[in-house]
């Protein structure tokens, strides 16, 4: 292989590697204080999606507190502060669903979120699943929520707790056009509610046209080479 053909296909790979986009929310709730008839229209969202919660009957409630970090589950930014959260109820669970109405493919990275356990009554357990939908279904993660105080404040010890459940790693992790998908939280135990604030199911949109263009490119240069050798 020639120095210049090496060179050329250098330069694809290079181009292929800084065409990955960045990681962006799909569906974002963090404005309890939205939570309108028993139902929490997400906040924020990327184009053509449509996001919801659904609830078992009496699942959730509208709470006042709200989460003080601003990021969704550990550190994914922009959540704002506080501006109220979602209660759940013992042994009852919510949904967060996800529909795809647009024309974009997205490729789903984690699903994120905070959660707040005020003392022991609180739920202590939840779960964590895709329940339907157009991805790999199944349970996801069971969580064991440390208790706290009464009230969530600003020091990281005092305020919510933060999760973060990879999806990139489920056989099927794209969004396509036209699909949806159902996560659940269920709260397991307990005798009082916990809180959830800043959840977002995260993703990337997938570079096809990149990829093409890199397999194009490498073919087209092989070619030329074996012309040039003939
Ligand atoms: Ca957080
Ligand atoms: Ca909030």
């Amino acid at each position: 292989m020639s120095r210049k053909t090496v060179t050329a296909i250098a330069a694809l790979f290079a181009m292929g590697i800084t065409a990955v986009q960045a990681e962006l929310i799909i569906a974002g709730w963090h404005a309890g204080n939205n939570i309108s008839g028993g139902v929490w229209n997400a906040d924020v969202f990327a184009a053509g999606i449509e996001a919801q919660t659904l609830q078992n009957p009496g699942a959730i409630l509208k709470s006042g507190n709200g989460s003080n970090d601003e990021t969704y589950g550990a550190e994914f930014p922009d959540a704002g502060k506080s501006n109220g959260s979602m209660g759940l109820n013992p042994d009852k669970y919510v949904e967060f669903v996800v529909e795809n109405t647009g024309t974009q493919s997205y490729d789903l990275i984690a699903f994120r979120f905070d959660a707040y356990r005020a003392g022991a009554a609180g739920v202590p357990q939840l779960v964590v699943s895709v329940a339907s939908g157009d991805i790999t279904t199944g349970d996801l993660a069971t969580i064991n929520l440390p208790g706290h105080g009464s009230t969530p404040a600003t020091p990281d010890a005092t305020d919510f707790d933060d999760f973060d459940i990879m999806l990139d790693s489920l056989a099927d992790y794209t969004l396509a056009a036209g699909e949806s998908v159902t996560f659940r939280i269920t709260g397991v135990g307990g005798t009082s509610n916990i809180l959830l604030d800043n959840i977002a199911v995260t993703g990337i949109i997938p570079e096809p046209a990149a990829a093409g263009l890199l397999v194009a490119g490498i073919v087209g240069l092989l070619g030329i080479r074996r012309s040039v050798r003939r």
